[in-house]
């Protein structure tokens, strides 16, 4: 347990301070600024101070920190990718979600539950048995299992989904893990707070200058700041921060929504993801159950949710556990997915010198706040490509050099 959390609870008074400074003013100039206030662009500013020394750093943030896809999100933490690349690249991750919470002394409720991708057709089981080869090979703790143990592992569900569909076997992946996601924001906002970094929630960046071909500041809605080194983690807003710079990319948006029912006494240790059935679903300490599905089938830049979608997942979560009929939901929502053409991020340099860019996270980039955060800061500030991220590249769609890594998506698409 972390010793602030057990102080906390043991104190008279609990005057808890502020998680971190709020500046009145924006400086004129910083040596770096980061648009954009979620997951990513909070750990790439902790790591740049933390690793790289760089502290005249300001993130800038249109709303409030981790309002955008990073508290939005359904919290699944794997490294069961396809692609040598993406497997490397999130086991390394996972390795730094493990001492998170007591690096920001903050409980981030990282809890590993075990990861089920349920197959229910040959051709999903041969998938599972390659994606289990891969992560073996990469030291990643994968297995092909049976119908008979996702029913040991979970004795809630029907395996024969009412006789259409049956589970065939599955995908375990045991280090699989889900955590406190708006705390995830909050951690690396005050530990960057705490060494220098200046976070301004309420700020939202209109224009981005250049001289040259590089980067020389940015026009926010208080002020114009000159930097020389500008990140840009915005998520579903990308087409429209690159659209300044006039930068192509191959990004399309596509809302991606969830929702969480009332809570339950604990029955369901492990995530349960299935493609086919398209559902996915875990549930928290608190007793809800959170549970998510493919994509909106059009592309659309808004965060509405639709009774379509809560019906659909309903629909299917029913094949799967029947008993859970009359349970009650309570919150829907959805966040904007900017996604990629083969499913993996889009990272590191850009043609314009000094903007980086770090994009293209779609559905899954909740597990790689980290290793982003630490990746993305380590490119930054050696102005190269950190090793882990070279494929990544914007470059790499004019190159026709694509990370195949759809089959690891965890939900249809
Ligand atoms: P965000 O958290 O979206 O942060 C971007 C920030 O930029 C926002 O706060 C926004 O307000 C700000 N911004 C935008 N434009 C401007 C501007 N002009 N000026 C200033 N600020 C600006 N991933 C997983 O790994 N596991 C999951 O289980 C999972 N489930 C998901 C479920 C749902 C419903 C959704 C929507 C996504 C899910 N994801 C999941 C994906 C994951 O949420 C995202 O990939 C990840 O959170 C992206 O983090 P980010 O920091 O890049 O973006
Ligand atoms: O990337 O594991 C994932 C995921 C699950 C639900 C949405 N994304």
């Amino acid at each position: 347990m972390p010793l602030r959390l057990l102080k906390f609870a043991l104190a008279q008074n609990h005057p808890e301070p502020r998680m971190f400074r709020q500046p009145d003013r924006l400086q004129s100039n910083y040596d770096a600024v980061i648009i954009g206030g979620g997951g990513h662009g909070l750990a790439a500013a902790y790591y740049l101070a933390r690793d790289h020394g760089m502290t005249k750093v300001a993130v800038l943030e249109q709303g409030y920190i981790g309002g955008g896809n990073t508290g939005r999100n359904t919290t699944i933490i794997r490294s069961n990718y396809l692609t040598p690349e993406g497997v490397k690249f999130y086991d390394e991750s996972v390795r730094l979600w493990q001492d998170l919470s007591t690096d920001f002394d903050l409980n981030l409720f990282y809890s590993t539950r075990g990861h089920f991708t349920l197959a229910h057709t040959d051709a999903a089981v041969r998938t599972m048995r390659q994606r289990a080869e891969v992560n073996k090979h990469y030291g990643v703790d994968s297995e092909l299992v049976d119908a008979a143990a996702v029913q040991a592992a979970c004795p809630e569900m029907d395996i024969t989904c009412g006789g259409h569909t049956p589970v065939m076997g599955a995908l375990y992946h045991a280090p699989g893990s889900i955590a406190r996601h708006d705390a995830v924001a909050w951690g690396y906002g005050r530990g960057a707070s705490d060494r220098g970094v200046e976070i301004h929630q309420q700020t939202e960046v209109l224009g981005i200058t250049t001289q040259s071909g590089r980067v020389t500041g940015v026009q926010t809605s208080r002020g114009e700041i000159s930097t020389p080194r500008i990140l840009c983690a915005v998520a579903g807003s990308t087409p429209r921060l690159l659209q300044m710079l006039e930068l192509r990319s191959p990004l399309y948006i596509h809302p991606l929504q969830a929702m969480v029912s009332e809570p339950m006494k604990p029955w369901l240790d492990p995530i349960i993801v299935s493609g086919s059935l398209h559902v996915y679903i875990s549930q928290t300490a608190r007793g809800e159950l959170v549970m998510g599905a493919s994509l909106d089938p059009y592309e659309l830049h808004s965060t509405r949710s639709t009774l379509d979608f809560a019906e659909g997942l309903s629909a299917h979560m029913l094949e799967l556990f029947p008993f859970l009929s009359h349970v009650k939901i309570v919150r829907q929502w959805a966040g904007m997915a900017d996604m990629t053409p083969d499913f993996a991020p889009i990272m590191g340099k850009t043609p314009i010198a000094g903007f980086y860019l770090d994009a293209g996270w779609g559905t899954w980039g909740f597990k790689a706040t980290p290793v982003s955060g630490k990746t993305m800061a380590y490119t930054m500030a050696c102005d190269r490509p950190h090793h882990l991220i070279r494929d990544f590249s914007l470059e790499r769609f004019e190159k026709y050099d694509l990370v195949a890594e759809k089959g690891a998506a965890s939900v249809g698409h």
